[in-house]
């Protein structure tokens, strides 16, 4: 069984190369990004929640987050039997300790950690670039911004506490998206 996070700023590629891993892996994958965006078009309540905080480019609170992404585990025991890849989750420390918990408690544990270096000029280039594409509500300036400052403050502190576990493998994710799975590769051939 392999288990491993996605791990980097909005707009590192986290949903680009987990659409890669899923094939070469064959990995249960986990989006919480695409969870809530589910739920929003389906206009559930838990969806009309999560719309306010990601149109203001804020985290879903870490205890809904979590009872969230339990579920979608249980749910899909089946499908999840090789691993799973869990994109854009955790997002904060609380986060981070519950999946650690929820793992243990289902007797399996987290692999590695793949972290995704871009600097901010080209998160903000692709972000726009996609949001012109594809219309999706959060990828505008304003709360692109304060996507990034939630990263900054709240996400990035994860890097040291994967780091002191030793199961960080930060890559540079500035490459095409081929160049940047040949990366993610070797990492995970090397868990
Ligand atoms: P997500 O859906 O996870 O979105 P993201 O971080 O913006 O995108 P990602 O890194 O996956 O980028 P992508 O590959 O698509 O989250 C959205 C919101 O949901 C959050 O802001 C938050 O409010 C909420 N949320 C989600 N999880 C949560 C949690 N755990 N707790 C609380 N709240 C949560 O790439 C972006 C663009 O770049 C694409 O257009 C892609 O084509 C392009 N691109 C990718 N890789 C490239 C490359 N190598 N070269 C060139 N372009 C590339």
């Amino acid at each position: 069984m392999l288990n491993i996070v996605m791990f980097g700023a909005p707009g590192s590629g986290k949903g680009t190369q987990s659409e890669v891993l899923i094939k070469t892996y064959g990995l249960f994958h986990i989006s919480t990004g695409d969870v809530l965006r589910d739920h929003i078009k389906r206009g559930t309540d838990l969806g009309k929640t999560a719309k306010e905080y990601i149109d203001k480019g804020q985290l879903i609170p870490d205890e809904l987050m979590v009872d969230i992404l339990a579920s979608v585990v249980d749910d899909n025991k089946e499908a999840a039997q090789n691993g799973v890849i869990f994109d854009g989750f955790p997002r904060t420390i609380p986060q981070a300790e519950a999946l650690d918990a929820m793992l243990e408690k289902r007797g399996t544990k987290l692999n590695g950690v793949i972290g995704l270096d871009v600097p901010e000029d080209i998160l903000i280039a692709r972000l726009l670039n996609r949001g012109k594409e594809t219309g999706r509500s959060d990828d505008n300036l304003e709360t692109i911004t304060s996507r990034l400052e939630v990263y900054n403050n709240q996400t990035s502190p994860l890097k040291e506490f994967y780091a002191k576990k030793g199961i960080l493998h930060m890559i540079e994710g500035t490459g095409g998206p081929e160049a940047v799975f040949e990366l993610v590769k070797k990492a995970i051939e090397s868990m």
